[in-house]
């Protein structure tokens, strides 16, 4: 077991809401991903453990890969209207209710106590109430675990396989620069509760379909080197043939990573409406939050992104030569 940590003042105030408050709503960003849902998976968990009334509502539904650990609680997908009835609303891998469509806007308008549980920076005013922020943990998951921990509550398997998910979405399997020594002794604590490593692999990783190849290898005949192939760029074109827009890039993108002397790899998904999504990774001190930040988005130092205006040539255009300025700049690669 890891070491308690010790609270800030607006941590200690998010667990005395935890203990006092009655009712909470828990939500997310679009299209959550696996720390976002197993986050709010393991606090709902938590919550109902201590006999609150837990509401979790989301701009979209969980991936069906999920499946193990998020049907044994109730995911909501907010389309319109009133929300639930709430004392606390809290936010999980997210700060900006901007990322949460017209559910951010209906609780940014709610009469309720604003929780935020995130570990990514945030820029601007902070609009809530109380947060629990780590900008240096691995995962909203683990963050999770440590509220659980501070309230004396013993996570159930759900809440277990939940965290275990965060935790291993947020590191690529224990692979990235954030893997720390609190990650893996949450992880040996997790398996202990009775998580299957293999098990959760098989459910996230091992059910792709017959097409995902073909879509691997159209994204991947994209890339193109640059900067002595320190950055390397590869894109998924709207009225692509083959891949389709739910093709996954992260496979392509662990493709890439793995050439030596990589040190940047950028994927621009262009969206309907001369629009492109960034997704932008380092493997070194080159600061790609930077680069996100550069054209309206954000995220980590190692991993961000954007929604940007303009058509794929253009964009990419941009994005190229400013990510170029990056290895010239003080943002650029240490020895
Ligand atoms: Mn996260």
């Amino acid at each position: 077991m890891s070491e308690p940590q010790s609270l800030d003042e607006s941590q200690a105030r998010v667990l005395s809401l935890f203990r006092e408050k009655e009712s909470f709503l828990l939500s997310g960003h679009v299209r959550p991903d696996g720390d976002c849902i197993g986050g709010e998976a393991a606090l709902a968990s938590v919550l109902l453990a201590m006999g609150k009334r837990v509401t979790i509502l989301n701009p979209d539904p969980p991936d069906p890969n999920f499946a193990f650990f998020t049907d044994a609680l109730d995911f909501g997908v907010y389309q319109e209207g009133e929300l639930p009835q709430h004392d606390v609303a809290v936010l999980l891998d997210i700060s900006e209710l901007s990322r949460c469509g017209a559910l951010g806007d209906k609780i940014g308008a709610a009469d309720s106590i604003k929780v935020v549980i995130d570990h990514h920076m945030h820029f601007g005013e902070e609009w809530w109430d109380a947060s629990f922020v780590d900008v240096t943990a691995s995962a909203t998951g683990l963050l999770v675990y440590r509220i659980a921990r501070a309230l004396g509550v013993e996570l159930d398997r759900t809440a277990a396989d939940a965290v275990y998910v965060s935790l291993v979405c947020d590191t690529g399997w224990f692979k990235y620069s954030n893997t720390d020594a609190e990650t893996l002794t949450i992880a040996g604590d997790l398996v202990g509760r009775g998580v299957e490593p293999s098990k959760v692999y098989d459910a996230l990783f091992q059910r792709d379909s017959p097409s995902q190849p073909l879509w691997l290898s159209g994204m991947l005949s994209t890339a193109v080197y640059h900067a002595e192939g320190k950055l390397v760029m590869f894109e998924l074109p709207f009225a692509d043939p083959i891949v389709t827009k739910q093709a996954d890039s992260d496979p392509a993108m662990d493709v890439l990573r793995a050439v030596e002397g990589v040190e940047v790899v950028l994927f621009l998904r262009e969206l309907e409406g001369d629009q492109c999504k960034l997704s932008a990774r380092s493997k070194t001190d080159y600061d790609v939050n930077a680069l996100a930040r550069k054209f309206g988005g954000g995220g980590h130092q190692k991993a961000s992104g954007a929604t940007i205006e303009g058509s794929l040539s253009s964009v990419r255009e941009r994005m190229l030569a400013a990510a170029l300025e990056g290895f010239s700049a003080s943002v650029g690669p240490s020895s």
